[in-house]
């Protein structure tokens, strides 16, 4: 027997569920904004199924940019998302979770984000934009077996 849950009345067995790998960077943390950035996804609906603050390195975050690697900006990248612990976290939700978390997060240039979104509202630095999210289904499987390998398929 499949067993149905309040919330959704549907069989957990047939809803499609969505990861989706955030980071929480350094900025975010220095400014005391993590606990706001999560709520807001809270409120939306998404469960944060793993949350860890940890400082990131050279080489996990050559990884995680592999496309960014050698651009102009990429070391002031590198300088600025090492130089303290940040929340690296996965959110779970319907499917297409990882495009909404996109348009939470706003554009990449804060000064540009529109208002309502979380760059939009707590930034003003191009690179010191406080948040990441994976950028398609495929980005997020690849980032959330970097960061969260036990919970990799
Ligand atoms: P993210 O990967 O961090 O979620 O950001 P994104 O998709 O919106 O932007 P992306 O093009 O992937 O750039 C990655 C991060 O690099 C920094 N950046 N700085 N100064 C610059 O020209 C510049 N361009 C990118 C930002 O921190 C950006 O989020
Ligand atoms: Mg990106």
């Amino acid at each position: 027997m499949i067993e149905r849950t309040a919330k959704n009345d549907r069989p957990d067995s047939l809803r499609a569920m969505n990861r989706t790998f955030i980071i929480c960077k350094p900025d975010a943390v220095e400014r005391g904004l993590v606990g706001q950035i999560l709520a807001r996804f809270e409120t939306k609906g998404f469960s944060i199924v793993a949350a860890e603050l940890r400082t990131l390195d050279a080489d996990t975050l050559a990884r995680h940019y592999a496309e960014h690697v050698g651009k102009g900006f990429y070391n002031d990248l590198v300088a600025f998302m090492s130089r303290g612990p940040a929340v690296v976290a996965v959110l779970e939700g319907p499917e297409g979770t990882w495009e909404t978390v996109r348009e939470m997060m706003g554009a990449t240039n804060p000064m540009k984000s529109a208002p309502g979104t979380i760059r939009g509202d707590f930034g003003t630095e191009f690179t010191e934009n406080l948040i990441h999210g994976s950028d398609s289904a495929e980005s997020a499987a690849r980032e959330i077996g970097i960061f969260f390998p036990e919970l990799a398929n």
